[in-house]
């Protein structure tokens, strides 16, 4: 393992590729990895790109990596899919469109499922970006559809999210009144080569004018990212978010937010683990299938999980902090 570290802190893709598999894989190995590789991340600038299906954030991403390797920096790339038996040609899709960097040793791209075993944003994207973040990328993206709950997961672990629309469609303008808007730190206007790109903008203008005074107020930006343009102003705008972020206070309040969540998750999965251990097969899909059958709520039956793990549960219930 040792030497795997080494490797990794060497810059060895090899074992940079073998940490992640081994963290992905949620294995005992993958822990120690990132026990031993923590002291080394925190340096990341850690970019968050979501948005509606189909809305270019792959090609905005691939752009983007385009862009810092123009400046000279290395990127790391986690391309989140949902996960669903239909969304394997996404990912085959994300690789054609990053494949322009496929052989630069300065960016790097991994694809994974979105969601858990246990539901939720899967917790090892945001260990996969801590492995990235270790090997010493200046930026580490994660692209992400923005689907309801994930963008919101994902604005935890990035420092910056950016979150990206299309002219036309309308459906977008109905998605930031819904409040994704307050996640946002940039906003982009890409396929700006459509039609009705400027009516946009105006229009995310006129709806961020509407924010409470002394909020903030994400920068807007166009971008056509199958032509690479606007990427120069989109890094920049990136680069402003950050330097506003340290300024005021914020990503302090990001980090600590971003800790007690990773925390919190962590111990809620160990938790699960040891109740799943501690649970007779048979006494658990006993319970499902009471759940399955509509016999009892699976509030009552999550409640019984526990108790059977720890019998004082019960009386104590009513002090129950979640
Ligand atoms: N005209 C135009 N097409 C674009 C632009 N950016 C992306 N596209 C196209 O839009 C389609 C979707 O692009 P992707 O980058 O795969 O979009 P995505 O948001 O990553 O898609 P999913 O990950 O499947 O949700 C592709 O056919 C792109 O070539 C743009 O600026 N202008
Ligand atoms: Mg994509």
């Amino acid at each position: 393992m040792d030497d795997v570290v080494a490797r990794f802190l060497a810059g060895d893709r090899r074992a940079l590729a073998r940490i992640i598999t081994r963290v992905e894989s949620e294995s005992a190995e993958g822990r120690d990895y990132l026990r031993a590789i923590f002291p080394h991340s925190g340096k990341s600038h850690i970019i968050g790109i979501t948005g509606g299906a189909g809305s270019g954030k792959s090609t905005l991403t691939g752009a983007l990596a385009g862009e810092y390797r123009r400046r000279g920096k290395t990127v790391g790339i986690v391309a989140v899919d949902p996960s669903s038996p239909f969304t394997h040609g996404a990912i085959l899709g994300d690789r054609i469109r990053m494949q322009e960097h496929a052989l630069d040793p300065g960016v790097y791209v991994r694809s994974m499922a979105s969601r858990g075993a246990l539901g939720g944003l899967a917790p090892t994207i945001d260990a996969v970006v801590s492995v990235m973040d270790a090997f010493g990328f200046d930026y580490v993206i994660i692209e992400t559809v923005g689907a309801g709950q994930d963008e919101v997961e994902i604005a935890g672990t990035a420092l910056t999210t950016v979150l990206v629309n299309n002219p036309g469609t309308g459906d977008d303008i109905q998605a930031l009144k819904a409040g994704i808007i307050e996640i946002a730190d940039v906003l982009v206007v890409n396929k700006a080569d459509h039609p009705g790109a400027d009516i946009l903008v105006s229009q995310l203008r006129a709806l961020l004018a509407l924010a409470p005074k002394g909020s903030r107020r994400p920068e807007i930006v166009k971008t056509t990212a199958v032509k690479g343009e606007g990427l120069d102003v989109l890094a920049d705008a990136i680069a402003a978010n950050r330097t506003f972020l340290e300024e005021s206070g914020g990503a302090a309040v990001q980090r600590q937010a971003h800790a007690r969540h990773q925390v919190l998750s962590i111990a809620r999965s160990i938790l699960v683990e040891k109740i799943r251990h501690a649970t007779p097969e048979d006494e658990l899909a006993n319970l499902v299938e009471r759940v399955a059958a509509r016999q009892v709520d699976p509030q009552t039956a999550a409640e019984e999980l526990v108790t059977m793990y720890q019998p004082s549960y019960r009386v104590r219930r009513g002090e129950r902090v979640s």
